[in-house]
């Protein structure tokens, strides 16, 4: 390939790439890099030296290389002007950072034919990690640290299309507290809430770290327990329930409760068997609901539950 003569198109592409915030670099078809302007030093701590004549997987993580490699088939059409990739480079620190990659295919101006391409790379790890705070912000509930509910229906809906795909089985717990009203009242909203948290720490600490706990509503928790029967779902239902009780938060307005704080829960399980007729995951709730109030009427403190059988899809 014929290397261009530098000429005053050239001299200005320099002086712009020497004096750019942004990384500019120039790579060949194959991928090797042969320029790369000074500022990868302020940025990744390699010296352009350093980074000319090495190729994108010298810098790139393998598990972002597909990422790469489908820009690259896009902007080879020739249609594309230019196309972006954001993909995660080696710094010469050890660490990792984010790079949006804007880049454009240079073509030999007589024959038409790709040359080379002209990569402008800028950090965006900061704007990476606000935006992963942000989403996990969306997904959790700020009081408990638990799932919100927006990720408990999302979730929901998935394992229950997975449920009847599978024809297997999903049971679904729902957690109230007992006498929670006169809990707050008696003691605050202040203390209210750190019974909240408390109770669900004792949740997670009892079920196994692929089921999906969620705060459903006020003092409400919501247990995903994929491919477990009712005898599995009323085990772990029954762990959560001592595990309250053994929290002795002290409840002086709930004398049947032993004066602690304590929970009824609704253990509602959906088998997925041809011929079977609830087929949304709205019907599972408000089963577990329903088996929730059966426990606060059998004088709470206790475990009820549910069967439903819905329909298998393969
Ligand atoms: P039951 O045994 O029938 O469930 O009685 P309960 O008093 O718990 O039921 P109810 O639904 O009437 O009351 C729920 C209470 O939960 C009302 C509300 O003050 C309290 N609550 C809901 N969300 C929060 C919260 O985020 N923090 C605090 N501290 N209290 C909350
Ligand atoms: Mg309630
Ligand atoms: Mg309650």
């Amino acid at each position: 390939m014929k290397e261009p003569v530098p000429d005053e198109n050239e001299t200005s592409f320099r002086f712009l790439a020497e004096h750019s915030v942004d990384i500019i670099c120039r790579v060949g078809l194959d991928l090797v890099m042969h320029y790369a302007s000074p500022s990868t030093f302020r940025v990744l701590g390699w010296t352009p030296e350093e980074m000319t004549g090495k190729v994108a997987k010298d810098f790139i993580l393998a598990e972002d290389m597909p990422v790469l490699a489908a820009a690259i088939v896009r902007i080879l059409n020739p249609d594309v002007q230019t196309e972006s990739a954001t993909v995660r480079m080696r710094k010469k620190d050890g660490s990792t950072a984010w790079m949006e990659m804007n880049a454009r295919l240079v073509r030999d101006s007589s024959t038409g034919e790709p040359r080379e391409f002209v990569t402008v790379m800028r950090d965006i790890t900061e704007r990476k990690i606000s935006e992963e705070r942000l989403s996990a912000l969306s997904l959790t509930d700020s009081l408990t640290g638990l799932l919100n509910r927006r990720a408990f229906d999302e979730a929901l809906d998935r394992a229950w299309k997975r449920t009847l795909r599978e024809g297997s089985q999903i049971s679904l717990l729902l957690l109230d507290i007992d006498h929670f009203k006169t809990f707050n009242d008696q003691y605050g909203h202040q203390v209210g809430d750190d019974c909240l948290r408390a109770v669900a720490a004792s949740v997670n600490g009892a079920v196994r770290a692929t089921d999906i706990v969620a705060r459903y509503g006020g003092e409400e928790i919501a247990v995903i327990l994929l491919s477990t029967d009712t005898a599995g779902a009323v085990a772990v239902a029954e762990k959560m329930r001592s595990a309250i009780e053994g929290l002795r938060l002290t409840h002086e307005g709930r004398s049947e409760g032993g004066g602690h704080v304590t929970a009824s829960i609704g253990a509602a399980t959906a088998l997925a068997r041809q011929g079977g007729t609830i087929s949304l995951p709205e019907s599972l709730l408000l089963a577990a609901d329903t088996a929730m109030y059966k426990a606060k009427n059998g004088g709470r403190n206790r475990v009820a539950t549910a069967i439903v059988v819905a329909p298998r899809t393969a």
